[in-house]
């Protein structure tokens, strides 16, 4: 696929051509566990579905080319294709990540990597001194959130680039902005991962993850690790994550429209202390989200009076169903502290009891005014 199209068109068309024997202009659902060979070694380039499967190398160039790099790799769920990424490193190295991120990353990082010797530390990754601070001879990975999951900080990427010695990695999960908003490959990221359980696959009919990189080494040796830990992409799940993306720009559209027009309401709503979302002017880094993104997407954060009022909201929307997860065409809402971030709960990056959360999705924007407006006092 032509490099020089815009995002809309390679979102359709990228790494899926019709196919050559039947004509089908979608990349077909390849169920299959292996390929027949000719001679051992011989054949049409594909020989196990852990190792390679047509329908996951179709949505793998699709991310790559959407990232703006060469190269992609698909898993089973966003938390696997960090944990493949993170066998990268070796025990004794060290991380940099933001202080503010999805609950499951920390329980990853914290929890489970830790034991094989990995060190982390967690900063505010919008305070450029703080991670300048926080680099040490070992520290081999930066990893970034932005906007980050659930209080929409942002990271100033090209920044931390800038400042960050070239041998460490810099990881930013894409998962909030999608790469119909922010292309971080192009702002000097070495790696992009996406939760497509999210805006990519958008409608919260699939799990699964991706990577987008530019370089070839790092390339390969994740593709390596791939292969060999074995958390890959199922055919049928990579189908409906190329399909949802086929329609990602006219969702963001709509999504940040909305999500807009839903923080401006909250913000002029007696009962809402703050409105955390980065198109509002009040936002502390909105000239940095004009720079660094082309649109603010469907994510928006408020604080409540109380942990009370909180729990009271997310009870009482009817559209806005309550539920983990986001980036579906549908609006969820839920409170962070008790369910996504719960395992950060007494930790440092523990999120406050008052904290609402809502993917504003793409339904009538009235309708979802109206559906929050009653669920308030
Ligand atoms: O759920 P999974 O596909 O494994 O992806 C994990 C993940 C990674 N990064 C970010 C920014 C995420 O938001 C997530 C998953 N988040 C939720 C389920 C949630 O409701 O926040």
């Amino acid at each position: 696929m032509e490099q020089n199209y815009h995002l809309e068109t390679l979102a359709i068309h990228a790494g899926q051509e019709p196919d050559p024997t039947t004509g089908a202009i979608m990349t077909p659902i390849y169920q299959t566990s292996t390929f027949v060979q000719t001679e051992p070694g011989i054949n049409q380039g594909y020989e196990y579905s852990r190792s390679g499967n047509p329908t996951r190398a179709a949505l793998e160039a699709l991310i790559a080319a959407l990232e703006g790099g060469k190269y992609g790799l698909a898993f089973a769920s966003g938390l696997a294709s960090m944990d493949t990424l993170m066998r990268l490193l070796n025990p004794g190295d060290h991380v940099i990540v933001g202080s503010d991120v999805y609950g499951g990353t920390y329980r990853l990082f914290e929890r489970v990597l830790a034991r094989f010797g990995l060190t982390f530390s967690w900063v505010d990754t919008s305070d450029l001194n703080a991670v300048k601070a926080a680099l040490r001879p070992e520290t081999k990975m930066v990893w970034l959130e932005t906007p980050t999951n659930p209080l929409m900080s942002l990271a100033d990427i090209r920044a931390i680039r800038d400042l960050t010695p070239a041998n460490v990695i810099i990881t930013v999960d894409n998962t909030f902005a999608s790469p119909a908003l922010q292309q971080p490959l192009l702002l000097g990221a070495d790696v992009v991962m996406h939760s497509s359980t999210k805006y990519l696959g958008g409608h919260s009919d699939v799990v699964g993850g991706l990577l987008a990189f530019k370089d070839d080494g790092l390339y390969e040796q994740v593709k390596f690790l791939q292969n060999a830990v074995g958390a890959v992409a199922g055919p049928m799940d990579s189908f409906l994550v190329m399909r949802g993306i086929k329609t990602l720009s006219v969702r963001m559209e709509r999504h940040s429209q909305n999500g807009l027009k839903i923080a401006q309401f909250l913000e002029d709503h007696a009962a809402v202390k703050r409105v955390l979302y980065p198109g509002l002017e009040s936002h502390p880094q909105h000239d940095l989200a004009r720079r660094q993104m082309k649109d603010y997407g469907g994510m928006v954060s408020i604080l409540l009076e109380s942990p009370e009022a909180a729990q009271r909201m997310v009870s009482r929307t009817k559209l806005f169903a309550l539920a983990e997860s986001l980036g579906g065409v549908e609006s969820l809402i839920e409170h962070p502290y008790s369910m996504t971030h719960a395992s950060t709960a007494s930790s440092p990056i523990a999120v406050p009891p008052e904290l609402v959360r809502l993917s504003v999705g793409i339904e009538h924007i009235d309708d979802l005014i109206a559906d929050v407006r009653q669920a308030l006092p």
